[in-house]
């Protein structure tokens, strides 16, 4: 058989077409895929959830692939493990309450579990604003990042969302968005965002998981955003806390139905 050009294209477009029209309306959208984000697409997906990531640059990952100054190695306590050894990511005990992982393994692991759980990747695409009824956000406005790399002024499509997850790591885009443009107030102590403190790891690794919630209706966050949020400090390259908050989030939505 001779491979033909245009049917290799028209496959593409509708393949493509089909993944994204059926991902219009989800139960959940997960800005953000990095560890955080990954982590909750599984739990959620696993569920029957029907869950979408969108992430801005062309591979998921974010803060995870580079390990610690692009040393790629990553460094869990023994609670994160147990993640790790479910999702089948090998660890080596460094010393007592330290493991290490291969950052590649455990990026490319946990997406391939959470894929094939059900839960689809929209790479190269930017969540760049939300959209609000009634004082809760039911969806999310996107565009191809490109776009907004190269300042071409091109009108975004829209995703309705029971919940979506802000995972968007430091950058808490999903928050700042709401800040800027809405009058709903965030669920922080002083109602709007705290922003992120220096680093201290073992007292963000224990905030990540607390500041994990709901911050607004219809919004959660997770992850490295979950303390930008709260006016947490930042871990480095541990991640532990941005597996378990993951994790969290997912219990947290599925428990509110
Ligand atoms: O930064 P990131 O890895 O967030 P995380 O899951 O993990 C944080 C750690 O990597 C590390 C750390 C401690 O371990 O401090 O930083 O909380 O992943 C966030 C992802 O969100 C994407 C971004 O490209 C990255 O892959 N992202 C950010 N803004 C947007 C976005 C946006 N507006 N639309 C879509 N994706």
């Amino acid at each position: 058989m001779e491979l033909n050009e245009i049917t290799i294209t028209k496959a593409i477009i509708e393949r493509f077409s089909e993944k994204l029209i059926a991902c219009t309306e989800v139960d959940t959208a997960i800005v953000g895929g990095g560890p955080a984000g990954l982590v909750a697409a599984y739990f959620l997906a696993k569920v029957g959830k029907k869950v979408a990531i969108f992430e801005k640059k062309l591979s998921i990952g974010g803060g995870m692939w580079g390990g610690g100054m692009m040393f790629n190695e990553i460094i869990v306590q023994p609670e994160a493990r147990e993640l790790l050894d479910l999702f089948d990511v090998r660890t080596r005990k460094y010393e007592a309450g330290y493991y290490s992982a291969d950052a590649i393994e455990a990026v490319s692991t946990i997406c391939s579990y959470a894929t094939k759980a059900g839960a689809r990747v929209f790479n190269c695409i930017t969540v760049e604003d939300v959209m609000i009824r009634e004082g809760r956000v039911i969806g999310l406005v996107i565009n191809w990042t490109p776009v907004s790399m190269t300042g071409l002024h091109v009108d975004p499509l829209t995703i309705a969302a029971k919940s979506t997850i802000d995972a968007t790591g430091h950058a808490t885009e999903v928050l700042r968005v709401i800040e800027r443009k809405t009058d709903i107030r965030l669920n922080t102590p002083s109602g709007a965002l705290m922003g992120e403190r220096s680093m201290w790891a073992d007292r963000a690794e224990r905030l990540t998981l607390e500041n994990t919630r709901e911050i607004c209706p219809g919004v959660y966050v997770a992850g490295m955003s979950a303390n930008a949020a709260f006016g947490g400090p930042r871990m480095g390259p541990i991640f532990g806390g941005m597996l378990l908050s993951g994790k969290k989030v997912a219990e947290l939505i599925i428990a509110n139905g």
